[in-house]
């Protein structure tokens, strides 16, 4: 039976819309431990990470909360490099999406430590590529993709034992449809491999998975970072940055499907869901029924297709 360990990391530090903090207890109310103990998954929940609360202080050198998102993401890295030293799965309960800066950081020591490959799949509407030079909000949560290629702040880009923790070709985003112009020269200049909402409507979904997993064998370590906001906002409309235009439900299971078939799952971040915009916690069932699917759940038990 496989374990997995689900770390609540209650941070809204990262944005400026407050609220991600609640997504922990919103996940447990929609009984995620529940739902993947029926995926025949040995649940390991001990509870949030503690970490400081939103000061909402302004800027500072381009960045905002640079010290709590910091202190945030060393909790992070520690919780999920012991998980993984433990033989088991880290879920990331978020949390805003600067989590992401201290859970790969330490997903990368691992893999490098047993010379295993690395592929994260991004998926989101946002390419969280801003560096504090660029950022237009200084928002912690729309840099990590930066962080991790080794641009940003010294104290969040070096908190593994090596920087950058990522390279470009390791990195792949789906659903972008909102990019500012830096983050645009960012990923090209990157050359980061991206399925934007324009490629998902002219290739189809089946096809984009097909191609971000085409690198992926069941040696891989596969980091999934799933930004709620990457589905479209009439589905999952509990989100602080919410963008028109993503990918419907069935489109999102599909994803979560075909990742459950490639077989090389070991490591989630569940982000950006916000409780206080949500109606009656449905973004939160809809993470749960998605994670699910993620862990194996299909209609009907068929071979691989
Ligand atoms: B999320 C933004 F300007 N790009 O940097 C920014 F549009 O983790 C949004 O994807 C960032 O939700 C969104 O502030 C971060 C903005
Ligand atoms: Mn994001
Ligand atoms: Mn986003
Ligand atoms: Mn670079």
């Amino acid at each position: 039976m496989r374990g997995i360990t689900l770390i609540g990391a209650p941070t809204d530090v990262g944005a400026s819309v407050l609220g991600a903090s609640m997504g922990p207890e919103a996940l447990r109310i929609a009984g995620i431990a529940q739902a993947l103990r029926a995926r025949d998954m040995k649940v390991f929940d001990y509870g949030n990470l503690l970490g400081p609360g939103n000061p909402q202080a302004p800027a500072e050198g381009g960045f905002r909360h640079l010290d709590e998102v910091t202190a945030w993401n060393r909790a992070l890295f520690a919780a999920t490099l012991d998980t993984l030293s433990a033989g088991r799965l880290p879920l990331m309960m978020g949390g805003d999406h600067c989590l992401a800066i201290g859970s790969i950081s330490a997903v990368a020591q691992h893999c490098r430590a047993r010379q295993q490959r690395l592929k994260v799949l991004w998926f989101d509407a946002h390419a969280d590529s801003n560096t504090p030079a660029s950022s237009p909000s200084g928002n912690l949560h729309g840099m990590p993709v930066a962080c991790l290629l080794g641009h940003g702040p010294e104290q969040l880009t070096h908190l593994a034992d090596t920087s950058p923790v990522l390279a470009p070709r390791e990195v792949t985003m789906i659903g972008i449809r909102s990019v500012d112009p830096a983050e645009r020269q960012f990923v090209n200049e990157h050359g980061i491999d991206v399925y934007d909402m324009r490629t998902i409507d002219e290739m189809g979904m089946r096809a984009v998975m097909q191609s971000a997993l085409a690198d992926v064998d069941a040696g891989t370590h596969l980091h999934v970072s799933f930004d709620m906001d990457f589905l479209d906002p009439g589905v999952a409309p509990g989100v602080g940055t919410p963008v028109r235009g993503g990918p419907t439900y069935r489109e999102t299971q599909l994803c979560m499907e075909m990742l459950a078939d490639c077989g090389a799952l070991a490591s989630v971040d569940l982000v950006e869901l916000n409780p206080a915009l949500d109606i009656r916690n449905q973004t939160a069932e809809l993470a749960v029924e998605l994670l699910e699917s993620l862990f194996g759940k299909s209609t009907l038990m068929r071979e691989k297709r």
